[in-house]
């Protein structure tokens, strides 16, 4: 590979200094965007491999191109693995990310016009859980809950189920972006079964931690469909995948290819096969525990500095603070605050933010790149020192310049994988 870098820093100088500038960002800075992480070397070398030059529209034993004797393999192996990790019938491993992945689901089984109750998106919901601005907003009709910030943002149920009888949707989904708390399965399943509805659970963040056993796995109670990024907590390649019960698997699969997609992405997919080879060995489930303890420490490092945090704490991987209510500042002066000093986070609304999506009123942060590296608990509570006095004393610029010499020279005991 190295030969290979060489090569490319002589026959493209412009790209090779800009991935030369991204991996010297990657090591020097702290990365709290929460479905961030840094994937292992191993599923680099797959994405950087020769697969990238084979088509295999199809599945596995029915292709429409020949020569596919390891395509075959590597794909069976990918959704052997998602089965297994899951405890799932059927695993389609094509989706190329996970907007796809979810608009598969929606056009397997519904027509245009037709309605799905998720979350609302200023409570933690997904673009692609029907954002108006989204194709699937214009084509679905997408109806909503939320949630009660004020009591540790529980979801509202009664009204949940008010909803859906009203509303009579063809799909219950649950899932999110951007909210610090598990689900309680059994209880959409429930109100799906009252209405005749499919129960979807996109697990998008959580798949890591659904993965290690540390987070509940929606087939447990009875869900149809569960949906994953791989990118996020599981560490792997960026792609998406759509597991199901088995009735679903010709829909799925119909759905995926040739409904939305053409040619998967061969090398990604054998780095999903790495991946949940790797998710499947006895110490992820370590990692898993580890993502949630620091959350937990990162959560209340901030909450003695006086952080406000929505729904008050976390129970999984992140955490979203309230940074008018915290500091007076919107979410994107937090960021661009908090990027001064190289620590990375991203600006978010919350729920029922009465401010817009580029100047919302939070920030939202998580632990599994951090926990990659090999942060701890400890780690955090400097972390969310750091983040304090940063945002508390933004206008003084030796202080900042102080933080960020800090927190790089912090990093520098913290290699990254997959970079030298
Ligand atoms: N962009 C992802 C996230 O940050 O949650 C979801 O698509």
């Amino acid at each position: 590979m190295e030969r290979y870098r060489e090569l490319l820093s002589q026959t493209d100088a412009e790209v090779y200094e800009a991935l030369a500038g991204e991996e010297r960002r990657q090591r020097e800075g702290v990365e709290l965007i929460p479905s961030e992480n840094y994937t292992y070397p191993e599923v680099l070398v797959a994405l950087g491999s020769i697969l990238t030059n084979k088509y295999s529209e199809g599945y596995p034993g029915r292709r429409y191109y020949g020569g596919q004797e390891y395509t075959d393999v590597i794909e069976n192996l990918a959704r052997d693995r998602a089965r297994e990790l899951f405890r799932c019938e059927h695993a389609n491993v094509q989706p190329l990310s996970g907007s796809p992945m979810n608009q598969a689901v929606y056009l397997a089984f519904m027509k245009p016009g037709d309605t799905i109750l998720g979350m609302d998106l200023s409570h933690g919901g997904h673009l692609t859980h029907g954002a108006p601005v989204s194709h699937m907003g214009k084509i679905f009709n997408f109806v909503r809950y939320k949630t009660i910030p004020e009591e540790a943002g529980r979801i509202d149920f009664d009204d949940l189920r008010r909803v859906a009888m009203e509303t009579r949707p063809k799909i219950v989904l649950c899932g999110y972006t951007s909210y610090p708390r598990d689900l309680e399965y059994a209880d959409f399943k429930r109100v799906a079964d009252e209405v005749g509805a499919i129960t979807m659970a996109d697990i998008s963040h959580i798949g890591g931690l659904v993965a290690a056993g540390v987070m509940r796995n929606p087939f447990d109670f009875g869900f149809d469909i569960v949906t994953t990024t791989v990118h996020k907590s599981l560490r792997g390649p960026r792609a998406g995948m759509v597991m199901c019960r088995k009735e679903f698997k010709k829909e799925i699969d119909k759905s995926v290819f040739p409904g939305l997609q053409g040619g998967p992405h061969m090398n990604t997919i054998a780095g999903v096969a790495i991946t949940l080879g790797k998710a499947l060995q006895p110490d992820f489930r370590e990692y898993g525990a580890k993502m949630l303890s620091n959350a937990k420490a990162l959560a209340a490092g901030l909450m003695q500095r006086d952080g406000k945090l929505i729904t008050g704490g976390t129970d999984n991987h992140m955490l979203v603070l309230d940074t008018v209510a915290s500091y007076g500042i919107d979410g994107r002066v937090a960021e661009e605050t908090l990027d001064r000093v190289s620590v990375t986070t991203n600006k978010q609304i919350v729920p029922d933010d009465p401010n817009p999506p580029l100047r919302p009123s939070g920030i939202r942060m998580g632990t599994p790149a951090a926990t990659t590296r090999g942060m701890d608990e400890a780690d955090m509570d400097r972390l969310a020192g750091w983040i304090h006095e940063t945002l508390t004393r933004r206008e003084d610029d030796a202080e900042v310049a102080r933080i960020r010499e800090e927190v790089e020279s912090f990093c520098r005991g913290f290699p990254v994988p997959g970079i030298e």
